[in-house]
Parts: structure tokens; C-alpha cells; sequence
């Protein structure tokens, strides 16, 4: 079977409070491949692509000026079954219930903001994970 790839984002939240470092280590100390990595700073038309499957909820509006509050960090990950891995390392949506041992779950927290701050992103399915992959990396 082919290596698997996942589009990761380290959102404007984890490069700014400084946990790029963390998280990436806890992504090698797994040990997937970063097969490329850079820092972005995707304008509205990008984060629309990215986020089209939640446009008109009511968190879209704020998520894309979040995703817009500073750099990011892209990763194009690779590994056996690194898609469902690397959402196993990130933990659930909300970082408040997020398990204790993910990255949301010891990072994350609700910061009583319009958003969840959750840190990461990452792609949930082999359809979404080239989808993304093409917008962040060509
Ligand atoms: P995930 O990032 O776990 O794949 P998602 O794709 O459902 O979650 O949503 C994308 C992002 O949108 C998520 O990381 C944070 C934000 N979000 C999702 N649901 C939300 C909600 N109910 N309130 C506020 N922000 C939300
Ligand atoms: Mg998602």
C-alpha cells in the first residue's frame, strides 16, 4: 500500500503562543514523515477553498478572519494511515473535552472567544487530505 498523505496546519493560535515546536515533536516522535513544510499566510480566497464544506455556519465568518489573525505553519505529512493518525494525535473538535494526551486536549482550551482556538488542523479523509494538499501546496 502506498504511503498516505495529510495536510496539517498549525493554526494561528499554535504559532503564536509558541507550540509549533511541540506539536511537531509529538508529529516525529510518532514517526510520520514531513515530506514539506512552510510558513503561510493564506489570504480569504484560500481559507474559502479550504473551508468550503462549512460555509454559511455560523462559526464560518469568524474562522476565516481567525485563520487570518496571523501565520500559519502547513505540513504535508506522510505515513501508513496518517490521515486517521495525525486526528488521533490532535484530539476532538472542541479543546475543552479534547482527551488529555492529544494536542488539543493538553494545548487547547476554550478561550471564551467567537472561535475554538484548536490549535491544528488536519485533513479527515483521503478525498479531503488531496483536496487540501493541492490548495496549500500545488
Ligand atoms: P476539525 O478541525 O476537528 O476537523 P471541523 O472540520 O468540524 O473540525 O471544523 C473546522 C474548524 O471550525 C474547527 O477546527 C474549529 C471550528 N469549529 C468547528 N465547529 C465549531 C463550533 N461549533 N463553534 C466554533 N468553532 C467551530
Ligand atoms: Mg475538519
Amino acid at each position: 500500500m502506498p504511503t498516505e498523505e495529510t495536510l496539517v496546519l498549525v493554526k494561528p493560535d499554535g504559532v503564536a503562543r509558541g507550540l509549533t515546536g511541540a506539536i511537531l515533536a509529538r508529529i516525529e516522535a510518532k514517526g510520520y514523515a514531513l515530506v514539506d513544510i512552510r510558513l503561510v499566510e493564506p489570504d480569504r480566497e484560500v481559507l474559502e477553498k479550504h473551508y468550503e464544506e462549512h460555509a454559511g455556519k455560523p462559526f464560518y465568518e469568524p474562522l476565516l478572519e481567525f485563520m487570518q489573525s496571523g501565520p500559519s505553519v502547513a505540513i504535508r505529512l506522510a505515513g501508513n494511515r496518517v490521515i486517521e493518525g495525525f486526528r488521533s494525535l490532535a484530539g476532538t473538535t472542541d479543546p475543552t473535552t479534547a482527551a488529555p494526551g492529544t494536542i488539543r486536549g493538553d494545548f487547547g482550551r476554550d478561550w471564551g472567544l467567537a472561535v475554538q482556538q484548536n490549535l491544528v488542523h488536519g485533513s479527515d479523509s483521503p478525498e479531503s487530505a488531496a483536496r487540501e494538499l493541492e490548495i496549500w501546496f500545488g
